[in-house]
């Protein structure tokens, strides 16, 4: 069995890429590390990694001919909402053209696939009050970002009814763990709070921090796409999350706990065109077997030891 991962050098990529490795998978990556870094692969010298951009239309046709995978992933993606309101025609390239060209070259070269999977996210469904959201929800996609994942997931969908092409697209809620970059404003809220504690450095905390956010470990999602793998579902959207909702006030003062330490907080006005709540129904997922296994206590923890491991082999 061989998988291809868009973005396998990312947070959530690497973390799939590690998984299909110890399941015996051959892997080969396409990933140009933009946010991504070779070592977040701890299998790097099992894997077959290109550093290549997926907009090369050229080099994806070239790559699928000759690696012909049985499983596509695709996460490579400009995952900022933001970054898509500041320059929306690149993010559109990435996010929508990219998949749309693979998708079309599946189609006309007609290679054999066993799935495509495309990772959506909680974004499409904007800020409409129905709560907890179900795959079935009205969507209210508010920014080029989420626009762009709604419409790609039809077209992954429309491809798969279609042109009978395996295709799944999950909608991932928010996701943190050992390994995401918190390099930027708009990375994961928990990165940031982590280099934060770690470095005595001071948190931006953007509104009144009631704002809620479905918390889910990376190794639950990875434990969700490789169900979604081994299942016969196709043609299908799932939530990828945790299923319960948790304010940012609240988060904080649990990873203060956890940390053994106070976080600096600068209150600042809360960014715009932001989700006030957000939380997703699991259920579809959990037929397919699924459980959350990380509390956020758990997940925290858990992050918080990796991190204190690195600064210690660090120093
Ligand atoms: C998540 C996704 C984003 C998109 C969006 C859809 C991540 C990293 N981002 O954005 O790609 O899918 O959902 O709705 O998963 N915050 C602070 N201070 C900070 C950083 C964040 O107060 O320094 C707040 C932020 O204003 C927000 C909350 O923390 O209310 C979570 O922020 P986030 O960027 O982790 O995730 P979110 O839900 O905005």
């Amino acid at each position: 069995m061989k998988a291809l991962v868009t973005g396998g050098a990312g947070f959530i990529g690497s973390h799939l890429v590690d998984h299909l490795v110890s399941q015996g998978v051959n892997v080969v990556v396409v990933d140009n590390l933009s946010m991504g870094d070779l070592h977040n692969i701890k299998h790097q010298g099992e894997v077959t990694i290109y550093i290549e951009d997926v907009r090369n239309e050229k080099f994806m046709q070239q790559l699928l001919q000759e690696e012909r995978p049985d499983y596509i992933y695709f996460l490579a993606a400009v995952a900022s909402v933001a970054d898509s309101i500041e320059r929306p025609a690149e993010t559109h390239s990435v996010n929508q053209t990219a998949v749309f060209n693979m998708l079309e070259y599946l189609r006309k070269a007609e290679l054999p696939i066993k799935k495509f999977l495309f990772t959506s996210s909680a974004a499409v469904y904007g800020n409409l009050p129905e709560l907890p959201k179900t795959e079935g929800s009205r969507v209210d996609p508010l920014s080029p970002y989420a626009i762009d994942k709604y419409a790609t997931e039809r077209f992954v969908l429309a491809y798969g009814d279609l042109y009978d092409l395996p295709t799944v697209c999950v909608r991932f809620f928010n996701v943190y763990g050992p390994g995401q970059n918190p390099s930027s404003p708009y990375s994961g809220v928990l990165s940031i709070l982590t280099d934060c504690l770690q470095n005595n450095k001071l948190f931006t905390l953007y509104g009144d921090g009631k704002q809620t956010r479905d918390f889910v470990y990376v190794e639950d999602v990875i434990q969700a796409l490789w169900l979604i793998t081994k299942s016969k579902t196709s043609h299908e959207v799932f939530n990828i999350a945790n299923g319960n909702e948790t304010s940012l006030n609240s988060i904080i003062k649990m990873y203060e706990m956890v940390a053994g330490s106070k976080l600096k907080i600068k209150v600042s006005h809360g960014r715009e065109g932001e989700v006030k709540r957000s939380v997703a129904n699991i259920g579809k997922l959990v037929k397919l077997g699924y459980t959350a296994k990380w509390s956020l206590e758990a997940g925290l923890s858990k992050y918080w030891e990796g991190t204190q491991q690195s600064e210690a082999s660090r120093n």
